[in-house]
């Protein structure tokens, strides 16, 4: 049996939300390279543009499109553009998200609401775009990108931990609600992965040295690094394959190890 056809997406058309750089930009070079047809958006023209010459420079033809996944006619025509122009949407890769560290106490409604709107509303209302389509075609791949957030807290992520918990269990939702009509909605779960998100989070310090939490995650994760996006590439795959065709409901956490450590004693 050739073992490696089950990983293939030869024929299948993808849709990675937010994949202008970053983790989406990763994911979405991972299924062209096992054969999909990539469509990704973003907000902004001009990542837009540095993105399609990016992908064009890794040797991946993409479709970029300008969507907010917050706003529905938006992403309706989003998806609608996407069947004109490559096919029907086999793959979504809900990955879009922001997040905004802030002190509970000083975060307002206003903030907290923007970042469940990006982190969460906006997978439902692009699941809920594409599973139609799935369901006609008799199959379909939904991957929430998640978050070490979706299981654990920490001082100033207040909204970004209930958005990210609340998707995993939008996931395990999907899952029970369309499995039995052939899609899988499965969760990634990074680590901390060094991207623009948490550029903020490794910067030098004035005098030179590493930030305290770039120690700090470094300390907390068994294979004492970062990660980097590439290492998101192979979970991708196989969760948007046919490899991964009995899993459903499965939050796959690719965190170096963090999640099963309690840290090394001071
Ligand atoms: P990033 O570098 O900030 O990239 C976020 C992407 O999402 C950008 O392309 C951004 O482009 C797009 N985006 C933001 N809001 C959007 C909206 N409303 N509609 C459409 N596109 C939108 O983030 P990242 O680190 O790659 O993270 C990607 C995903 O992984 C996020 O869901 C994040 O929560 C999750 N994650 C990240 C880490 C990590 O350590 N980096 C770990 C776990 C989970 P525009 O601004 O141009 O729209
Ligand atoms: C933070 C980080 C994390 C990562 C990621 C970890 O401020 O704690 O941004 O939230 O982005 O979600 O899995």
């Amino acid at each position: 049996m050739d073992m490696m056809k089950q990983f293939s997406l030869e024929g299948k058309v993808a849709l990675v939300t937010g994949a202008a750089y970053g983790i989406g930009f990763a994911i979405a070079e991972a299924l062209a390279g096992a054969g999909a047809k990539i469509a990704f958006n973003c907000r902004s023209q001009s990542n837009m543009d540095k993105a399609l010459a990016a992908y064009a420079e890794k040797g991946v033809t993409a479709r970029g499109y300008i969507a907010d996944v917050t706003d529905e006619a938006q992403v309706a025509d989003l998806v609608a553009k996407i069947e004109a122009d490559l096919g029907g949407i086999d793959i979504l890769v809900n990955n879009a998200g922001i997040i905004k560290r802030i002190p509970m106490l000083e975060m307002t409604a206003e903030d907290f609401r923007q970042v469940v709107d990006i982190d969460l509303t906006g997978p439902f209302i692009c699941a809920k775009a594409v599973i139609p389509g799935m369901i006609e075609r008799g199959h379909g791949k939904i991957i929430n990108i998640c978050s070490m957030m979706s299981e654990l807290g920490r001082e100033t992520v207040s909204a970004y931990a209930a958005a990210k918990g609340g998707l995993k269990m939008l996931t395990r939702n999907i899952c029970s609600e369309y499995g039995g009509a052939n899609i899988q909605c499965n969760g990634i779960g990074p680590g901390y992965i060094a991207t623009p998100q948490t550029a903020p989070l490794r910067e030098r310090q004035s005098d030179g040295s590493r930030h305290p939490f770039d120690q700090f995650i470094v300390s907390k994760t068994p294979a004492g690094r970062w990660g980097e996006a590439a290492d998101l590439m192979g979970p991708a795959v196989f969760l948007a394959s046919d490899a991964s065709n009995f899993v459903n409901g499965h939050i796959l956490y690719v965190d170096g190890g963090i999640l099963a450590y309690i840290g090394k004693q001071p």
